[in-house]
């Protein structure tokens, strides 16, 4: 894309290391190396950033309170075309790339799966062309670093930032924007039109830091601002007179200071889990009022017309977290920008659209009134007056006063973030099939019988340059061999690989290239965590959030199930399996937690049994996360994706362990019907409920954990092991998990698919003994994997939400 040459990235490489270090090449380390050659590349970069950024087409900003990117410098270079000038240039000085590029720390701006969705679209709309740019904060620590003492989850804080910046990131202290926490409003009558004056409010200011978002070979570059809270003003530092003045006193200087960069000190390490506390809220409002009011302020020096917004700009929300969105962008297009109340409301609804990630009540974002009022007074007036309004119109609709109660945005006590975003878009996406039915026909049914047409699925997707080419290099060569390399840009075309399914050679060397992924994993945990683990035998994967929903519980005891069998019987008949797991908790989750331990203690008397002969391994590695994920999914054979069904809205670890060839092992839940209807009954191991029979057991009852205890002798059998000393080495957690399967009922169902799959998973078995035909089925699911690209995924959202009827 540029200019560009062996010979200048020395030099320009060097003279960085002069100017910025004033060292020799040999002097530095591999961190200032690292810096050093971001550094170069955000040169070579930075023209084509500003052109993209004046271009004028639609814009589009995504607006998610994570972000979880990972590592950047290999798929910087793959996008930019240049991986092989700068490999062989840095060895002519001496520097191995692939050092540089396991050096570079993995922010994790994220939890899990919705903030990993986040970063993968930004991949996919600068690939696409698409003026696309994500909107997030800077938190000074990101999820907490895991570690097991005693097989327990030990948190640790993730000090990513420890040079104080980050190696993509440009800060611009000239583009800062002041939020206003608190304070009291005024509404004042002038010229007919009443006048919101917000007085004594505590002003805080964002900074936004700048990451290029690099297209894919397409000289395309977005942008990922991220907002870093602080003082108004840097020279109110808190010991200095000026503070003292302003605020009366060094202690109170010091309480503003804190309010302040207690904003964006840290993730919520809560997944799918809603907790209630006034610091997220601030969180969320301070990313939306800075994002929002930094978007009308470029509009407005563009001299595009206000009333035109939403024919320019698509503002989409990444679930509720950015709900305030819609009552920021009416207090600006109203306060600031004197437009009337319909005029505001028809462009803010124009504007906004809303993915939807989760059915579970608990995920539901449901704010304190009393909380709003003070934190944001002039947010609450609106979204008051929004809820008004809208119940008013309701009101002219149906007679039926519970039915309004449940579709307003206020009620009771609190704010329903997910009917305010509903009401104040026009779009409402779920993520899976299956997920958006469920959304239509059970969840939110009384507003889609209102407004069908704002209903819409739009299924994930994963970035398959980061999720096969850069982590499956070998996979991606072999593939180019057989279909050439269309499947980059356009990944439909996997299905060219069908053809080969029959053909030994091809499966072959697929085989071989599972094969040293495989080997490489086993380096891996070898020298990571001294578990010897066997390349030859089954890799069983379950890596995500720890969930009793997503229920590592059922695969835990299956191991338990197969273990029994073994020990009863020596000569019982199983291919050697390694299971691996990866998962972090909430630190307030109390029942994940357990969950942990209790692996951690089954997988330590079962590595340790030299009865069953290294027949079956279990490892927890620590710390999951995207960087792990990257070497553990290219060696997998078997795709965990066992949720209780209706539960996980659509899941991604499941693409892409797909596009890289593993068979999954699922219940019909989420993504995995998709994954089922693209790849068909030969080539997925399905089990457990269906949504119905789950959907008609929580609406009328007539289920019996104890009854299936009491009458099945395996399920009997390894639930008592949670109970009766079995595992040594466990506190209290046995008992805690034992009560939620038996005292509580097992809400998830774990004992009723329990027998079901022990019979999958003896498919499984079974099905590997064939290797060819093993082989071949993971050749067909590669080949019918192009649909789960994050570039279908967007071509969809660009189509038919962002850009209707403009593109
Ligand atoms: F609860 N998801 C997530 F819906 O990772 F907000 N964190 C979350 O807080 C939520 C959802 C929320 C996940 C879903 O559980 C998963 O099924 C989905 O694939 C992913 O979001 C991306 O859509």
């Amino acid at each position: 894309m540029v200019t560009f040459n062996k010979k200048k990235f020395k030099q320009l490489f060097e003279n960085k290391m002069y100017s910025i270090y004033a060292q020799s090449i040999e002097e530095a380390n591999n961190e200032q190396l690292l810096t050093i050659l971001s550094s170069v590349i955000k040169d070579i970069i930075s023209k084509k950033w500003i052109e993209t950024r004046l271009s004028c087409e639609k814009e589009v900003y995504y607006f998610s309170i994570e972000f979880l990117m990972g590592r950047q410098l290999k798929s910087n270079l793959l996008n930019l075309d240049i991986q092989k000038t700068i490999k062989d240039g840095l060895q002519e000085m001496g520097i191995s790339l692939d050092d540089l590029i396991n050096a570079e720390g993995d922010p994790a701006l994220g939890n899990g799966g919705l903030g990993r969705l986040a970063a993968c679209f930004l991949d996919s709309m600068a690939s696409l062309n698409i003026s696309g740019h994500g909107y997030g904060l800077r938190y000074k620590y990101g999820l907490f670093e895991q570690k097991f003492v005693n097989g327990y989850q030990v948190e640790v804080p993730d000090n990513w930032l420890t040079q104080g910046s980050y190696i993509w990131e440009t800060v611009r202290p000239n583009k800062a924007i002041v939020v206003k926490f608190e304070g009291k409003v005024y509404l004042v009558e002038e010229n007919n039109k009443l006048k919101a004056y917000h007085k004594n409010y505590i002003p805080v200011m964002a900074i936004p830091y700048d990451i290029p978002i690099i297209g894919y070979q397409n000289e395309y570059i977005n942008t990922l601002r991220l907002f870093k809270s602080e003082v108004i003003n840097r020279d109110f530092g808190p010991l200095t007179s000026n503070a003292k003045n302003h605020f009366g006193s060094y202690e109170e200087a010091l309480k503003y200071k804190y309010y302040t960069e207690e904003i964006s000190q840290s993730l919520y390490p809560n997944d799918s889990n809603y907790a209630g506390k006034l610091l997220r809220l601030k969180q969320e409002y301070f990313l939306v009022s800075a994002g929002m009011q930094d978007i009308i302020r470029k509009y407005k020096k563009s001299k595009l017309n206000i009333l035109d917004l939403s024919k320019n700009i698509a503002i989409h929300i990444n679930d509720t977290h950015p709900t305030l969105c819609i009552p920021e962008l009416m207090r600006i297009l109203i306060d600031e920008e004197q437009l009337s109340w319909d005029e505001a409301w028809c462009i803010t609804k124009n504007t906004i659209s809303y993915t939807n990630h989760t059915i579970m009540a608990e995920a539901m974002e449901k704010w304190p009134i009393d909380m709003m009022k003070k934190l944001l007074p002039r947010i609450y007036m609106i979204i008051e007056e929004i809820n008004r309004r809208y119940v008013q119109n309701l009101n002219n609709k149906y007679n039926d006063h519970e039915k309004i109660k449940r579709m307003s945005i206020i009620n009771h006590e609190n704010i329903s973030m997910a009917n305010l975003c509903i009401v104040g878009s026009h779009s409402v996406n779920g993520v899976a099939a299956l997920h958006t039915d469920l959304l239509k026909k059970e969840v939110l049914n009384e507003f889609y019988d209102d407004e069908p047409e704002k209903f819409n699925n739009k299924t994930n997707g994963i970035a398959h340059r980061r999720w096969v080419m850069n982590c499956n290099e070998d996979l991606s060569d072999l593939i180019t061999d057989l279909i050439g390399d269309k499947w980059k840009k356009d990944t439909l075309q996997l299905k060219e690989l069908e053809k080969y399914k029959n053909n030994s050679q091809v499966l072959s060397k697929l085989n071989n290239i599972k094969y040293s992924n495989k080997k490489r994993l086993a380096d891996f945990i070898s020298k990571e965590y001294n578990i010897e683990i066997n390349p030859n035998s089954i890799y069983d994967v379950q890596i995500k959030r720890l969930h009793a929903y997503k229920r590592q519980l059922l695969n835990v005891l299956h191991i338990l199930h197969l273990y029994h069998e073994l020990l009863e019987n020596p000569n019982f008949d199983m291919e050697p399996r390694t299971f691996i797991f990866g998962a972090k908790a909430a630190p307030g989750y109390d029942l994940a937690k357990c969950i942990i331990k209790f692996i951690n203690s089954v997988a330590n008397k079962i590595n340790n049994d030299e009865k069953i002969e290294n027949k079956i391994k279990v490892v927890f590695v620590e710390n999951y996360g995207v960087s792990l994920a990257e070497i553990i999914i290219p060696a997998a054979d078997v795709s965990e994706q066992i949720s209780t069904t209706t539960k996980e809205a659509s899941g991604t670890s499941n693409m892409k362990f797909m596009m890289n060839g593993a068979i999954t092992l699922a219940t019909l839940d989420g993504a995995n019907v998709e994954i089922y209807e693209q790849v068909g009954d030969e080539n997925i191991i399905l089990f457990g409920l269906k949504a119905s029979q789950v959907l008609n057991y929580n609406k009328y009852g007539g289920y019996s954990a104890l009854d299936l205890y009491n009458s099945n002798r395996y399920i009997k059998r390894v639930v008592d092991d949670l109970i009766n000393g079995f595992i040594p080495n466990m506190g209290n957690e046995g008992r805690k998990i034992y009560d939620s399967l038996i005292t509580y009922n097992d809400e998830y169902f774990v004992l009723r698919d329990f027998e079901n799959y022990i019979e999958a998973q003896y498919k499984v078995n079974e099905l590997y003994k064939q290797k060819e035909k093993w082989n071949s089925i993971s050749l067909v699911n590669i080949a019918n994997s192009g649909m789960f690209s994050s570039d279908r995924t967007i071509s969809e959202y660009a189509k038919y939400i962002w850009f209707k009827g403009v593109r």
